[in-house]
């Protein structure tokens, strides 16, 4: 836009463009960017605009506001109370990053005041335990083996947010959605995480209603998002 020297439907409708493509090739939901097209393009009305305004500026706000709002759930995100415990409970499919990310999400509490305590929860796969004592050893963060009673020691220990690891679910494992549902009976989250690698593209959408069919899901945690720049299906969960 900063070439042409009149800015009329036609320029604005190439800029939308440039923005469509850029968003598709990120995997981002055709049904999602169709959406943001439409939206700009209510707000935007070229011909009824004053001599004088900056267009621009104004094409440049209305894709601004929207692409926010395209990542803006409508409500606050959850903040575990200081001094008062929450679970939180991650799941996810098989090697989405559910361990690496229980011990960033520990950490980041850590620094900033809270007292944070990690549970494994993985009976499945050989090694989870030791792969969590690794990362939270590492991080200097308390961790337990077994779950009800990892738990229950934490919450009498006073740490303010317990971290409880699930196994990765994989596509064949029916028995591992119901170890899940006992799982979160067992230890009452206040938040449960569904953890998703970034190049699932497309399919975000189903595994995220999957997982949220079986337990409430109420956050969503995008990892490997260094590795590409696709992560744009993930905006669908
Ligand atoms: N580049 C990159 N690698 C990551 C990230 N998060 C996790 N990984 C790597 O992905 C692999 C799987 O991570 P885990 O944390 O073990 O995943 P998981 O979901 O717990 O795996 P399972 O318990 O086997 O289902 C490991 O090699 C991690 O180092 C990330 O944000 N970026
Ligand atoms: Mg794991």
């Amino acid at each position: 836009m900063g070439n042409e020297m009149v800015i009329d439907q036609k320029v604005l409708n190439d800029c939308l463009n440039d923005i469509t493509r850029a968003l598709l090739q990120a995997d981002v939901e055709f049904k999602l960017v169709r959406h943001m097209q439409t939206n700009i393009k209510q707000v935007i009305n070229l011909d009824h605009l004053a001599a004088g305004h900056d267009k621009r500026k104004i094409i440049h706000q209305a894709t601004f506001d929207e692409l926010c709002r395209m990542l803006d759930p409508g409500k606050p995100s959850f903040v575990p109370k200081k001094g008062k415990t929450s679970v939180v409970l991650l799941v996810g499919l098989q090697g989405c990053g559910e361990t690496t990310t229980c011990t960033k999400y520990a950490h980041y509490h850590q620094k900033r005041g809270w007292k944070p305590a990690l549970v494994c929860a993985d009976t499945f796969r050989a090694g989870a335990f030791d792969q969590l004592k690794q990362n939270a050893t590492k991080a200097k963060i308390p961790f337990h083996g077994r779950i009800s009673k990892g738990v229950e020691r934490c919450k009498k220990e006073n740490y303010d947010l317990i971290i409880v690891d699930m196994s990765g679910w994989h596509k064949q494992e029916a028995a591992l959605f119901e170890e899940m549902r006992q799982v979160y009976e067992a230890t009452q989250p206040d938040l449960v995480i569904f953890v998703m690698d970034s190049s699932i593209g497309q399919a975000a959408f189903d595994q995220a209603q999957a997982f949220k069919q079986i337990v409430s899901v109420g956050a969503v945690i995008v990892t490997k998002m260094d590795g590409h720049a696709k992560g744009g299906g993930a905006l669908s969960a």
